[in-house]
């Protein structure tokens, strides 16, 4: 990339601007998923700023402590759900809402709702937060036929029927990756304008990688096909090279490196989680739409993640 020519770029191409042209695409929309999806703009700026305040303001404390003021503190966790719901609920576009966050799933009062359900993890790598490595958002819309009269059924819907999905990664820089079901981009925040660039068009993970993400602190309870297949990532046959092992921790990092480094990320099912531990909906799901969109694949390790309802692999 030539660092001087971006500089004295003047031209440039929001996230805004972009999900405007994409609409124009479609004569027939009414710009429901533009206004979407400038709030979940929103609820990422706000949660950007408050990463990278936590250290200074102690948002990284639990829930329920007070700050010098004697005012009551929100884990940053539950600080994020909070934006994000009320950012959903306020753009009169969606109607169910189901966050990693809250046990039981949102329904928009009569009023707000639109036709969009929004399955989302507002922080998702959270046991990170307190050492100041990546977290992010991640999430996934779905179109609901009839909103008047949402049902919790409408939420739980395959992979396979989700009409957008992206996350947002807070880390070194704030990056939002975003797919609409024709290809990936990923739009980098510029501090000083607020705004979203597209900085990674048409993102496509690279055919062959050479890294391996897994935490292999579980091994001894995976199954015997998964042990084989690490096992050979490490002493491969011989003449080719064994691959890197890069273990994050916080799935959208993890996932991030996959799309842009290529190679594979996996968390397994094992003895002591035989469904596995990241959560199908608003973890799995939306990452695999993403890496599908890229040219990349998503598989439980039996079938296609994306058409079923118990995906380990990703
Ligand atoms: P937390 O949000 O509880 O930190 O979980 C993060 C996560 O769901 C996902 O982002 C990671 O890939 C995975 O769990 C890490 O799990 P291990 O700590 O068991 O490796």
């Amino acid at each position: 990339m030539d660092h001087a020519a971006d500089a004295l770029r003047t031209d440039l191409m929001t996230i805004t601007r972009y999900v405007l042209n994409e609409q124009s695409k479609h004569p027939e929309s009414r710009g429901d998923f533009t206004i979407l999806l400038s709030h979940i703009v929103l609820g990422c700026k706000f949660v950007c700023s408050s990463v990278n305040k936590a250290g200074l303001a102690k948002l990284i404390g639990l829930a329920g402590e007070t700050n010098v003021q004697g005012e009551e503190q929100k884990k940053l966790d539950v600080l994020s759900n909070d934006v994000f719901v009320k950012a959903l609920v306020s753009s009169g576009r969606t109607c169910i809402l189901v966050s990693e966050e809250d046990e039981e799933a949102t329904f928009v009062e009569p009023a707000l709702r639109g036709r969009y359900c929004v399955v989302f993890d507002p922080l998702d790598g959270s046991s990170n937060i307190d050492c100041g490595v990546s977290i992010g958002t991640i999430f996934g819309v779905y179109m609901v036929k009839d909103f008047t009269e949402p049902t919790l059924d409408q939420a739980l819907q395959p992979g396979k029927n989700m009409v957008a999905a992206g996350y947002c990664m807070y880390g070194s820089s704030c990056t939002l990756v975003l797919s609409t079901g024709s290809g990936v981009n990923g739009f980098t925040l510029d501090p000083s304008l607020g705004e979203f660039i597209l900085t990674h068009p048409d993102i496509k993970i690279p055919k062959k990688g050479k890294i391996y993400s897994v935490n292999e602190g579980n091994a001894k309870n995976w199954d015997g096909p998964t042990a084989k297949y690490v096992e050979n990532c490490k002493f491969p046959k011989e003449g080719s090279s064994p691959k890197s092992l890069r273990y994050i921790g916080s799935m959208v990092a993890d996932v991030h490196r996959t799309l842009l480094y290529g190679g594979i990320f996996l968390y397994p099912a094992d003895k002591k989680s035989p469904s596995g531990k990241l959560r199908v909906l608003y973890e799995v799901f939306p990452m695999s739409f993403l890496m599908e969109q890229a040219g990349g694949q998503a598989f439980t390790g039996k079938e296609r993640v994306k058409t079923c309802f118990l995906p380990v692999v990703v």
